[in-house]
């Protein structure tokens, strides 16, 4: 079934003043977004991405007809200093839903969510002058995996061991961000910090965090209200980190 059926009866099912665009086939649902003139609350919905994108340059497979590719465009009314956050709105917004589905989703700083620990959706949010968007790849139906991510990712569909409708899932999703957008909106990062941490699994595990060419090492606190990572390190310092790779380094 193409996205456009498959997914056209979520538009009905979407929050108030959010609209949906379908493609069959984008580079990049991030890049439509921020290349076009939509208005806010538009959600570009693609049925595969030939360059689907991850951070630093890495790639996110985007294979067809059976997981969301998303972008949300947003011109949010807070502080630029206070986008960042926003990537980890999206995460807890997607985890909400998809606790709402009956999953046990965990968050890994700073835009990972996890289902067993493996990943089953990424969040990639990018800023171009006062737009932002907000890209959202969720594994909903895919059985099988790469050999590089056969480990470390996975699908509702995984799960479930079930297919979910992607409509239904991309309208409890659009609807779980609409609620958690609006709370950033009025009260900021702060007000969100609680959900995140809730479902932070890093908490409490010795972590190792590369960013550039640094790499801190120690403890991991949780987030802190403008949702940077606090690592105690090896010598007992508290580090607040705003980017970086995570890994769980067990047995410490
Ligand atoms: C992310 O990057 O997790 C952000 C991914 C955002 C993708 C969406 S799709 C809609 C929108 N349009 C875009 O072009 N992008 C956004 P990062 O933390 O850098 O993770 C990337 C890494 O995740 C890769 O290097 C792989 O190891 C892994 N990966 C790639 N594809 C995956 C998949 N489908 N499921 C799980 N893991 C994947």
């Amino acid at each position: 079934m193409s996205i456009i059926d498959d997914v056209r009866a979520a538009g009905d099912l979407l929050p108030p003043g959010f609209q949906m665009r379908f493609f069959e086939q984008l580079d990049s649902t991030n890049n439509a977004a921020l290349d076009g003139d939509w208005p806010e609350f538009t959600v570009l919905a693609a049925d595969s991405q030939r360059s689907g994108r991850g951070r630093l340059g890495r790639s996110w497979t985007s294979i067809p007809g059976r997981n969301l590719y998303v972008s949300i465009v947003l011109f949010p009314q807070r502080q630029t200093l206070e986008w960042g956050s926003l990537s980890l709105v999206t995460g807890v917004a997607v985890a909400k839903a998809l606790a709402g589905l009956g999953f046990s989703p965990r968050l890994k700083w700073p835009n990972d969510v996890l289902l067993a620990g493996k990943k089953v959706a990424g969040v990639l949010c990018e800023a171009r002058n006062a737009k932002l968007v907000a890209g959202i790849g969720l594994n909903v139906n895919q059985v099988e995996f790469a050999d590089d991510l056969r480990h470390r990712a996975t699908s509702l569909r995984e799960q479930r061991g079930r297919g979910l409708s992607r409509s239904m899932v991309l309208a409890a999703v659009m609807n779980s961000f609409a609620g958690c957008y609006r709370l950033w909106q009025s009260a900021g990062f702060f007000a969100l910090a609680s959900q995140w941490s809730e479902l932070d699994l890093l908490a409490g595990e010795f972590v190792r965090v590369a960013f550039g060419a640094k790499v801190v090492q120690g403890r991991a606190r949780g987030i802190d209200e403008q949702g940077q990572l606090l690592v105690v390190d090896t010598a007992g310092k508290i580090r607040a980190l705003n980017s970086g790779e995570v890994s769980i380094e067990y047995g410490y």
